[in-house]
């Protein structure tokens, strides 16, 4: 059992697609709500989200995507389409802006890719795993723990501030990490999923204040492909606050680490005094969709590493699609993380 504090809320099971396009055909939705009862169950109570309303939300998305996120699948039901919202066309990044109102124009517009329908309960899900990341950072900030835990889902990472993409629609971190920054905190994220977490460093790219560093499959050959090289550094005044650690497929728990003393280097010199831990366990070696090669005890030992910051954390969980071994995975990570409360 997980002894850290952990937020979650049951209206995050109210997102449920069914099909997503995935090597040109359909196949099952891998970003399935079991995925989040099986992590539960690995805790003996999780606190119920808070409610911190629309304003964190709108701080990071813009008002036009979050308006198109909670009234799409009732349009394209109005439309005369069956089951989940998705999109077929795409603007070649970004055309002019066009006031467009047809359902396909702004499926098109506010995603980039096949993988994320817009089924009935998406927007109460991804809203309330939002106040699930805001309620677990509030827990910190008052002082009542130091670790965390935001059982986030759906997940948030490849959301940015006007587009859903990667089973992801409000970016639960990046949330979480512009609420500290506003309440005056020194921010670092680290993005531990298997992909990169392409929304979260759009949203922080320009951004000097807020660290982006992110350890993922290499985008050569993996999805986002179209973002997470190691030459994206940042830009104006957030120029080298990005930074990408992509490594091959097959990486084990060496090379892991490798990549992770280098993010712990950069957190530190950031002089980070909140870290925000996008956990995915999509790195697992028996992952589904996934080719890094970490067992379950190696999650014990990232999360052993990490705490050597000694820096308070903020665990928003993201993708792993292992479902039967995620319970277990996230406890290894956060008993490496937080031993002490661990064992309490
Ligand atoms: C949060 C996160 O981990 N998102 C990952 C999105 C990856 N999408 C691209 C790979 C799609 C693989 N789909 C497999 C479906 C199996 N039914
Ligand atoms: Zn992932």
């Amino acid at each position: 059992m997980i002894n850290v504090p952990g937020y979650f809320d049951r209206r995050q099971l109210a997102h449920e697609p069914v099909q997503e396009l995935h090597n040109g055909g359909w196949t099952p939705y891998a970003e399935k709500s079991s995925r989040a009862e099986i992590i539960a169950a690995s805790f003996p109570k999780l606190h119920p989200a808070a409610d911190f309303g629309m304003q964190p939300i709108l701080n990071v998305h813009d008002g036009g995507y979050v308006e198109f996120l909670r009234s799409a699948y009732a349009e394209w039901r109005a439309s005369g389409r069956d089951g989940d919202a998705i999109g077929y066309t795409w603007p070649i990044t970004r055309r002019r802006p066009l006031d467009l109102d047809r359902i396909d124009a702004k499926l098109g517009l506010y995603s980039y890719d096949a993988a994320t329908p817009i089924a009935e309960g998406t927007w109460e899900a991804s809203y309330w795993a939002a106040q699930s990341a805001l309620s677990a950072l509030s827990a910190i900030l008052d002082g009542e723990t130091r670790t965390c835990f935001a059982l986030c889902r759906p997940p948030g990472h490849h959301s940015g501030r006007d587009y859903c993409g990667g089973y992801c629609y409000l970016n639960n971190a990046a949330i979480a990490a512009e609420q500290a920054r506003r309440l005056g905190r020194r921010v670092a994220i680290l993005d531990i999923d298997y992909h990169h977490g392409n929304g979260t460093q759009d949203i922080f790219y320009g951004d000097a204040e807020v660290l982006f560093v992110s350890i993922h499959a290499d985008p050569v050959t993996d999805y986002p492909f179209f973002w997470g090289h190691a030459d994206e550094r940042g830009e104006g005044s957030g120029l080298g606050k990005t930074l990408n650690l992509p490594r091959p497929r097959g990486t084990a728990l060496d090379g892991y680490v490798a990549a992770l003393s280098e993010a712990l280097d950069a957190i530190q010199a950031h002089e980070t005094d909140l870290l925000v831990l996008s956990f995915g366990a999509d790195t697992f070696e028996e992952d589904p969709i996934s080719h890094f090669r970490l067992r379950q005890d190696d999650y014990r030992v990232i999360g052993g590493r990490i705490a050597t910051l000694d820096l308070p954390v903020l665990v928003v969980m993201e993708g792993g699609y292992a479902v039967d071994a995620l319970g277990h995975n996230v406890e290894a990570l956060l008993s490496g993380l937080d031993p002490q409360l661990h064992a309490a």
